[in-house]
C-alpha cells in the first residue's frame, strides 16, 4: 500500500462499515445531539447526476464533524416513494409502481452507498410501505377527529365541540370553521339527525369534505395544488388545468395561519425564505363592510384593507363566482351576465391574478348603497375579484386603487377624488369632523362598528389545502361511508388501509378515481371505501418525526425518543420546497404538538438551500427544413434550428462525435453535417441541469474513475454551498492531485511508510493549528470549499517542510475525515497503524500558543522612510530593542552624526526615528 489508488480501499472499508452498522445512532439521555436531516429524496428512474448530492456530501461533512466535536448524530434517508411519476409510468406500461418504485430505490442506493455518507442505514424507510403509511393514515384520522379551538389557540378533540353544540350550540364555541358554516342553537342541535350533524362537524374538522374549486387536469386525472400549477398549465407535463367545483377532502391549515407566520420569527432561516412564507401566508388587516343592497334584503359584504376611503367609493365589484349571484343579476342583460361568468369561472385564480394589465366586467344591473355616505352605487361583476379571498366582494375605490381606476376607466365609470367636495361636506358635518386621510381609519372603525355596519377583520391568502387525490399511487384515505352515506373514519386496528390491486391505474370510464376498479374491495365487508388517495405531500410532511423510531410499529414516533432528537437543528434541500412541504410539515407538526404527542412546535429550526449544479447543455444547429446540419460557427450563413445534442456525444473541444450522434436517433442516422475544416462543432449554455436538457453528468463514473473521496472534495469545492455554479471537471485533477500529495506525505515512492515518532517543531504546529482553527471556523459556518483551501495549505507546507511526524499528521487526518473519508480511514490504519474508525475520535483541540505570533518584523523608518526591517520577540524589553535599533549599521549609517530628535516604538508595529 504506497501510492493513493482509491480502488484498493473504498469498498472494502464500505463492506465493513455496511456490515458493522458503525452508523447505527440511538438517542444518549445527557449527551448533546445534532439531528441533520436532507430533503426527502423522491427516487425517479433517471437516477442521481452529479447535482443531487451536493446536499448530502455537505450535511455528511457537517454530521461528521459536529461527531468529531461531541455530538450524538441523527443522520438518516429515507425515501418519498408515492407519487406521479411512477404512477404515470405505470399507466404507460402496465407495470405496478410499487415495483418500478423498488427499483428504482435500489438503484438509488447502489449510487449513494459509494459516496461514503454516514447515513443510519437502520433508520431508512419509505413513505409507500405499510408500515409508514399506517401512521400517516393515522395522522389523517386524528386531523378529521379535531377542530380548532380559537380561543385557546390550539387544536381540540371533536367530542369537546359536540358537548359545546349540545348546551350553547355553534355560538359555544370560537373555532376556525368553513366561511360559510350556518349558525344554530343547541336545541336545534339536539333535533339534528345523524347526517346533519356529520355536515355540521365537517364545517369544524381540520381534515374535512367540502366543496370546493379545484385546479382539474383532464390529462392527468387528477386534482393539482395551487403551487403545481404554472400559468395555467400542470407543473408536471406542462398540461392545461381549468377550474371544476368537487368535493374533496380538504386540509384546514388556514387554522394554523397566524402560529405559521408568528413563529417565523424564532426559525433560523433566510430572510428570503421568511419572506417567501410570510407572503404566501399574507396576513392583511381591515374590515368587512356591508353594503345594502336595493331591492333585495340580503346586503353586500365587502373586505378592505383601506376602510378610510370608504368616502371614495363608486361601484361595487363582485366576483363572478359570488355565493348567490342569480339573485344580483336584473332580468334585462341576464344572458350577457351569464355568458360572463361562465367563462370566467374556467380560470383559475392565477391566471384572474396574472390578468393584471386587462381587467374584465359586466354590470349586474342592480344598485348597493354606501352605508356611510349614503350614495347608491352600481354592483359590478370583476374578473379581478377573486371568489376565495375576503368576502369575494370589493368596494372600488378608482380614486385610490389602481385596479379599481383601470376598470373605471374601461367601463366609463365615475372615478372620484377619495375626498372631494362633496364628501367634506359629509365630513364636516359628521362623525369625522376634520377628517385626515392618515387618522380616519380608527375613526371610521369605529363609526362602522357602532353603527353595526361592519367588523374589523384580519385576512390571509393562504387557502385551505386540497388533500384528495384521483390517483392510484398514494396513502388510501382511511374513511368508509356507511349506510346513509355518512363519512365515517376506520379504527384503528383496521390500520394500515392497504392499497387494492387494480387492473390498471386509469380513472374507470365514469371518470371515478383508479381505486374504484378495485370492486370488491369494501370496508367489513360492505361498506364503500373513499376513493381519492393522498397528495404527494402527505408522506412528507412527517417523515422527519419517523426517523427518530423507524422500526417502532405501536406510535408513530416513540416519545422519548422524540424528546431527545427534537426538531431537526439543520435541514438541507432544495428553494422549490419554500411553501408546499415547508408549510405543510410545519402545519402537521403543530397540530401533533397540540395534540400533545412531541413538544416541539416547529419542525426545522435552521434551513440551508443548498445552490444548484448547473449543466453545459450542447446543441447542434440544423438547417431549417433539410436534414443537414451546419457547424455553430458557420449558423449564420443560414437560416437555423437549434435542437438539444446529448452531451455524452461532445468531445472537450465542443466537436461533435458524429458516427456517434447518428446512432443516437433514427432520423439522424442520415444527417449531412456542414464542417468547419474537418469538425462539426456544437454551440452550449449553462443551465440547469436536468435529464430533459440531455446535460446530466453521472457520478458514477466519476467515482470510479477518481473514487469517492475526490468526488466529494470536488462536490464542496466546486464553491460556496448556497451558490448555484456549472458543473465542469476542470478542477478535478487538481483536487486528484492533492489526495495523492497527502499521501505522499505518509508513504516514500518505494512504498515505505515514512511517518515518525519525533517531536514536532514549532512552524510544524503552527502549520497544523492555523489549518485547525480555519477549518473548524468554516465548517461551522459551512463553507466547506474554503476549509477544503486550508487543507490544500497545510498539505503543500508539510510537504514543503517534509513533515513525517505523527504528532502533526494524526490530528490533520482527523480533521479532514469529515472529508475525505475512506481516505483518512485507511492512513489512520495502515500508516498511522491505529486501531478503530478516525470517525469516533475527536476533533484536535486547538492550541492557540501555536497561532499566535512570537516575534514581529518592525520596518524601522528614519524621517518617515521605511530604511530597514528588524525582527523582534513580542516579549522582549522596549529599551533592549532600542539600543539593538540604535546600533544597527544601516539605521547609523542614516543617523550618524545628526541629533535624534524622537524615537517612537509601537509594539507590534513600527519603530520611527526623527533626527
Ligand atoms: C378598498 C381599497 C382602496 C382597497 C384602496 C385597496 C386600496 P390585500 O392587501 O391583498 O389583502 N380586495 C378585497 N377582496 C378582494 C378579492 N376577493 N379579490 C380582489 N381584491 C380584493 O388587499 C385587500 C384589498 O384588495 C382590499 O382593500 C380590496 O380593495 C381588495 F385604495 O378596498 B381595497
Amino acid at each position: 500500500m504506497g501510492l493513493f489508488n482509491h480502488s484498493e480501499f473504498e469498498e472494502q472499508w464500505n463492506c465493513e462499515w455496511e456490515k458493522k452498522h458503525v452508523y447505527a445512532s440511538s438517542p444518549i439521555f445527557g449527551m448533546k445531539k445534532f439531528y441533520c436531516l436532507d430533503m426527502f429524496p423522491y427516487p425517479s428512474g433517471a437516477g442521481l447526476h452529479v447535482g443531487h448530492p451536493l446536499g448530502y456530501i455537505a450535511t455528511d461533512i457537517l454530521c461528521r464533524y459536529k461527531k468529531l466535536q461531541g455530538y450524538n448524530v441523527l443522520h438518516a434517508m429515507g425515501f418519498d416513494s408515492f407519487g406521479l411519476p411512477a404512477e404515470q409510468y405505470a399507466i404507460e406500461t402496465g407495470q405496478h409502481p410499487a415495483v418500478t418504485t423498488a427499483k428504482n430505490i435500489e438503484n438509488f442506493n447502489l449510487q449513494l452507498r459509494k459516496m461514503g455518507l454516514s447515513l443510519d442505514k437502520d433508520r431508512e424507510f419509505r413513505t409507500s410501505e405499510k408500515e409508514y403509511y399506517r401512521w400517516t393514515q393515522w395522522i389523517f384520522i386524528e386531523l378529521f377527529n379535531s377542530w380548532y379551538d380559537l380561543n385557546d389557540d390550539k387544536a381540540k378533540n371533536i367530542e369537546e365541540l359536540i358537548k359545546i353544540f349540545e348546551t350553547q350550540g355553534s355560538a359555544g364555541a370560537r373555532a376556525s370553521k368553513d366561511s360559510d358554516a350556518t349558525d344554530f342553537t343547541s336545541k336545534e342541535w339536539i333535533a339534528f339527525n345523524e347526517k346533519e350533524k356529520s355536515d355540521v362537524l365537517m364545517e369544524y374538522r381540520l381534515a374535512y369534505l367540502s366543496f370546493a374549486t379545484v385546479n382539474w387536469c383532464e390529462k392527468l386525472g387528477t386534482v393539482l395544488a395551487n403551487d403545481e400549477v404554472i400559468n395555467g398549465l400542470s407543473e408536471r407535463g406542462g398540461y392545461p388545468v381549468e377550474r371544476r367545483k368537487m368535493k374533496q377532502w380538504m386540509m384546514r391549515i388556514t387554522a394554523y395561519a397566524e402560529r405559521l407566520l408568528k413563529n417565523l420569527d424564532q426559525l433560523k432561516w433566510s430572510d428570503s425564505l421568511k419572506e417567501i412564507q410570510r407572503n404566501w401566508i399574507g396576513r392583511s388587516e381591515g374590515a368587512v363592510i356591508n353594503f345594502e343592497v336595493e331591492n333585495r334584503q340580503e346586503g353586500i359584504e365587502i373586505f378592505t384593507t383601506k376602510p378610510e376611503t370608504i368616502f371614495g367609493v363608486t361601484f361595487l365589484c363582485i366576483s363572478s363566482e359570488y355565493r348567490d349571484i342569480d339573485s344580483l343579476i336584473n332580468e334585462s342583460n341576464a344572458e350577457e351576465v351569464k355568458a360572463f361568468v361562465e367563462k370566467n369561472n374556467k380560470l383559475s385564480e392565477l391566471e384572474k391574478l396574472s390578468n393584471i394589465d386587462d381587467v374584465n366586467g359586466v354590470f349586474t344591473g342592480n344598485y348597493a348603497l354606501n352605508p356611510v355616505t349614503r350614495k347608491l352605487v352600481p354592483i359590478w361583476i370583476a374578473d379581478y375579484v377573486l371568489a376565495g379571498y375576503g368576502t369575494g366582494a370589493v368596494m372600488a375605490v378608482p380614486g385610490s386603487d389602481e385596479r379599481d381606476h383601470k376598470f373605471a376607466e374601461k367601463y366609463n365609470l365615475e372615478i372620484q377624488q377619495v375626498i372631494d367636495d362633496e364628501t367634506k361636506k359629509i365630513i364636516n358635518s359628521s362623525f369625522l369632523n376634520g377628517y385626515d386621510i392618515s387618522h380616519a381609519r380608527e375613526k371610521v372603525f369605529s363609526y362602522l362598528i357602532e353603527g353595526n355596519l361592519g367588523y374589523k377583520k384580519t385576512n390571509y391568502k393562504i387557502r385551505d389545502a386540497v388533500f384528495g387525490r384521483q390517483r392510484y399511487w398514494g396513502e388510501p384515505i382511511p374513511i368508509y361511508y356507511d349506510e346513509n352515506s355518512i363519512p365515517k373514519p376506520l379504527s384503528f386496528n383496521d390500520l394500515p388501509l392497504e392499497l387494492p390491486e387494480v387492473d390498471a391505474y386509469l380513472p374507470t370510464a365514469d371518470a371515478q378515481p383508479p381505486l374504484a376498479r378495485a370492486t370488491h374491495w369494501l370496508y367489513k365487508g360492505k361498506y364503500n371505501y373513499e376513493l381519492t388517495t393522498m397528495p404527494g405531500w402527505a408522506g412528507s410532511s412527517w417523515y422527519f418525526l419517523r426517523y427518530m423510531s423507524p422500526n417502532d410499529n405501536s406510535v408513530f414516533v416513540d416519545k422519548e425518543a422524540a424528546k431527545y432528537w427534537n426538531e431537526v437543528d439543520l435541514y438541507m434541500g432544495g428553494s422549490e420546497h419554500a411553501t408546499g412541504h415547508l408549510l405543510y410539515s410545519r402545519f402537521w407538526n403543530l397540530f401533533l404538538y397540540d395534540q400533545n404527542y412531541i413538544d416541539f412546535e416547529e419542525p426545522f429550526k435552521t434551513i440551508i438551500n443548498q445552490g444548484m449544479i448547473q449543466g453545459r447543455t450542447s446543441f447542434a444547429y440544423r438547417v431549417k427544413g433539410t436534414n443537414t446540419f451546419v457547424s455553430a460557427n458557420l449558423k449564420d450563413k443560414f437560416e437555423t434550428q437549434r435542437l438539444n445534442v446529448d452531451i455524452k456525444y461532445v468531445n472537450k473541444d465542443d466537436s461533435l462525435n458524429i458516427d456517434a450522434f447518428k446512432s443516437w436517433r433514427k432520423d439522424y442516422a442520415r444527417s449531412e453535417f456542414i464542417l468547419d475544416g474537418d469538425k462539426f462543432y456544437c454551440d452550449w449554455q449553462i443551465e440547469k441541469m436536468s435529464k430533459s436538457k440531455y446535460n446530466t453528468v453521472s457520478p458514477d463514473e466519476i467515482i470510479e474513475k477518481y473514487g469517492a473521496d475526490t468526488f466529494r472534495l470536488y462536490e464542496m469545492f466546486l464553491g460556496p454551498i448556497q451558490q448555484s455554479k456549472p458543473w465542469m471537471l476542470n478542477g478535478i485533477e487538481g483536487v486528484y492531485k492533492f489526495l495523492n500529495k497527502l499521501w505522499r506525505l505518509f508513504y516514500s515512492d518505494a512504498d515505505e511508510c515514512l511517518v515518525v515518532d519525533e517531536e514536532p517543531t514549532h512552524d510544524e504546529l503552527k502549520i497544523l493549528h492555523l489549518m485547525l482553527k480555519k477549518v473548524a471556523d468554516d465548517v461551522e459556518r459551512l463553507s466547506f470549499n474554503t476549509a477544503i483551501t486550508a487543507f490544500m495549505v497545510a498539505v503543500n507546507e508539510l510537504t514543503k517542510i517534509k513533515c513525517k511526524k505523527r504528532a502533526v499528521l494524526e490530528p490533520l487526518i482527523v480533521a479532514l475525515s469529515p472529508f475525505a473519508v475512506y481516505s483518512c480511514q485507511e492512513l489512520w490504519v495502515n500508516a498511522l497503524s491505529k486501531k478503530g474508525y478516525v470517525k469516533d475520535e475527536a476533533f484536535p483541540a486547538l492550541k492557540e500558543e501555536y497561532i499566535q505570533e512570537s516575534e514581529f518584523e518592525y520596518p524601522i523608518t528614519v524621517n518617515g522612510k521605511i530604511r530597514t526591517r528588524l525582527t523582534f520577540s513580542l516579549s522582549e524589553d522596549e529599551d533592549e530593542i532600542k539600543k539593538s535599533v540604535l546600533s544597527n549599521s544601516i539605521i547609523q549609517k542614516w543617523t550618524e552624526g545628526l541629533l535624534m530628535k524622537r524615537y517612537i516604538f509601537i509594539k507590534g508595529k513600527i519603530i520611527n526615528i526623527v533626527v
